[in-house]
């Protein structure tokens, strides 16, 4: 399979988020993709291109104007008043207080963009976001151009952030860029299905009133987990948009069973659907072994997911999400893309 792959990514490296009370460690790193391209490399993935470079205009599909000016300056203007540390935001606008007057100091930009302390800037930020979302355009090129299927192996990862707003490790929804930019292309109807853990609440806002995306996410149930705030199952879409997006809360301690009953129901919807491309928002953190997550998903598991996406027989982009076993982050990947092409070979030769 065609891999996008990048070097800025190595640029951003968050410190610290905010986890039960304490700054720790991010569990967002940069060995993640050191450990995803070392496994694709082991198993004989080697078609990979670095990205072409999209101008602003390709970001400007998803994302505010001042949402990018504000992402593009942050470190210049945390820097500028001496901070050498993560620039992290403190208050956030909550009910009742005002969403409309973006503030002109630092720290009341960072609040007003941000819905969480999951999302630290630094200086390699920017030029690592906007890699991560040329990883992805390129990704929707080439299979728009023709390719089957390709993965763009994006960090910081980008279901998480929405038009103006960052969180959970995620600046810019580097998935939505993907299907925006195949719409832009002439595509009529486009779906994303988000196999990450957490429920992709960036992509959902984005897309809530449109009826030319269809997007579906299986997530941990947004009573008991991150993001808390969104992807309940009675949340089905806005004015023209209703009807096109599909949530599928699920309980802790989800495995294979339970998880391939809901992949199932998605799967007929996104078919009914009868889009022209996919994108998948893959993330692998729905493994036994997260650290921060919930779901019983075995390594073995992820062939099955790929097997089953395949089986839509949809031009499809794998767009990296999730995944903090950091160890396991390569085997799991790479068991998705694999058992996507030995399905998509076997409905070939049939
Ligand atoms: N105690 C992605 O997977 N923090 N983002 C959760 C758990 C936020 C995850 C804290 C997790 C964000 C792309
Ligand atoms: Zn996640």
């Amino acid at each position: 399979m065609l891999t996008i792959l990048g070097e800025r990514h190595r640029l951003h490296h968050g410190r610290s988020e905010l986890i039960d009370g304490e700054l720790k460690p991010c569990f967002e790193m940069p060995k993640r993709v050191d450990i995803v391209r070392a496994r694709l490399a082991e198993a004989g993935f080697d078609e990979t291109i670095a990205p072409d470079a999209f101008g602003v205009d390709a970001l400007r599909r998803v994302h505010s104007d001042a949402y990018l000016d504000f992402l593009h300056g942050a470190w210049g203007e945390w820097t500028a008043l001496g901070r050498t540390h993560d620039a992290l935001p403190t208050i956030w606008p909550a009910r009742g207080l005002r969403r409309d007057r973006a503030p002109h100091s630092i720290d009341g930009k960072l609040g007003f963009y941000a819905m969480d302390a999951g999302a630290p800037i630094t200086a390699g930020t920017w030029d690592a976001v906007e890699e991560s979302a040329n990883l992805a355009l390129t990704g929707a090129q080439r299979v728009h151009d023709g390719a089957q299927a390709a993965f763009a192996l994006c960090r910081p990862p980008g279901h998480h952030a929405g038009r103006d707003v960052m969180g959970g490790y995620c600046y810019l929804n580097n998935a939505a860029l993907a299907a925006a930019h195949w719409l832009a292309q002439g595509a009529r109807r486009v779906a994303i299905l988000d196999i990450d853990y957490h429920h992709g609440n960036g992509t959902q806002s984005i897309f809530y009133d449109r009826d030319d995306v269809l997007f579906a996410s299986l997530h941990a149930d947004p009573l008991l987990d991150y993001p808390y705030l969104l992807g309940h199952a009675d949340e089905t879409g806005r004015g023209a948009g209703e009807g096109f997006n599909l949530n599928y809360p699920l309980p802790w301690g989800t495995d294979w069973s339970r998880y391939a009953q809901a992949l199932d129901h998605a799967g007929a919807r996104i078919a009914g659907f009868g889009p022209d491309a996919l994108v998948v928002s893959l993330g692998v953190d729905t493994f036994e072994g997260d650290p921060i997550s919930r779901f019983k998903l075995k390594s073995a598991d992820f062939s099955r997911i790929g097997a089953r996406i395949a089986g839509l027989g949809l031009p499809t982009l794998f767009v990296m999400e999730g995944g903090y076993a950091v160890e396991e982050i390569g085997v799991n990947v790479v068991n998705v893309l694999a058992g996507f092409e030995e399905h998509a070979l076997s409905r070939a030769a049939r």
